[in-house]
């Protein structure tokens, strides 16, 4: 298969199970699940692929955005649709990462870090992932650094999503510093 339509696909399987099902005719459960023979139907309505190219996509994408199991499929994380994902609250390691664009920091600096649009504010386990993530950012970047351990301490929740990424409702200032 194409890399090309690869990338595209998985890119609108993301808008799809995150932030539109309806558009795509899906209706997803109380927990982000929807048939995969429905997804299916939706993507091969908009694409040439094949349902073992759809699973294809499913076991390469370099994040694993997606868990396919009895027949449903999911997003792992990102949502923007009122779903509960049902996670367990685990307890962080030390230190965990956030990249953003420098432009924010007088907010962040302000109000702490935000879920904005999506249901936590996601964060990395490491540096390199959070250099990443804020290389989606024009302009110059900015790596936050969460104390973890005191933010988990003093009562705050920590969830880990099924591909890894750190989940917090929110982290308050008191508890980054510049990285
Ligand atoms: C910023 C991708 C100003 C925050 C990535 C971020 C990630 C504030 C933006 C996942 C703020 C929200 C999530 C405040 C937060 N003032 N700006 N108080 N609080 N922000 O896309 O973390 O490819 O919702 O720093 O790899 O960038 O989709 O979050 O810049 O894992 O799988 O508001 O999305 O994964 O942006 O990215 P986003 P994010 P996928």
């Amino acid at each position: 298969m194409k890399a090309k339509l690869e990338t595209e696909v998985s890119k609108y399987m993301s808008y799809v199970l995150r932030h539109a099902p309806e558009s795509a005719g899906l209706t997803l459960d109380s927990e982000g699940w929807v048939s995969f023979d429905e997804l299916e139907k939706a993507l091969s309505s908009k694409y040439d692929v094949s349902r073992a190219e759809i699973i294809e996509i499913v076991e390469n994408n370099p994040k694993k955005r997606f868990s396919l199991t009895d027949h449903r499929i999911r997003a792992n994380q990102g949502h923007s649709v009122d779903v509960d994902l049902a996670l367990n609250q685990v307890e962080p390691p030390a230190a965990l990462f956030h990249g953003t664009s420098l432009t924010n920091w007088q907010s962040i600096e302000r109000e702490g870090l935000k879920k904005m649009q999506r249901h936590h504010v996601h964060l990395s386990a490491d540096v390199e992932t959070a250099k990443i993530v804020a290389m989606r950012r024009k302009g110059e970047h900015l790596i936050l650094c969460v104390d973890a351990v005191r933010m988990f301490s003093e009562g705050h929740s920590f969830f880990v999503s099924d591909n890894g990424v750190w989940l917090a409702e929110s982290v308050p200032v008191q508890y980054l510093s510049r990285n």
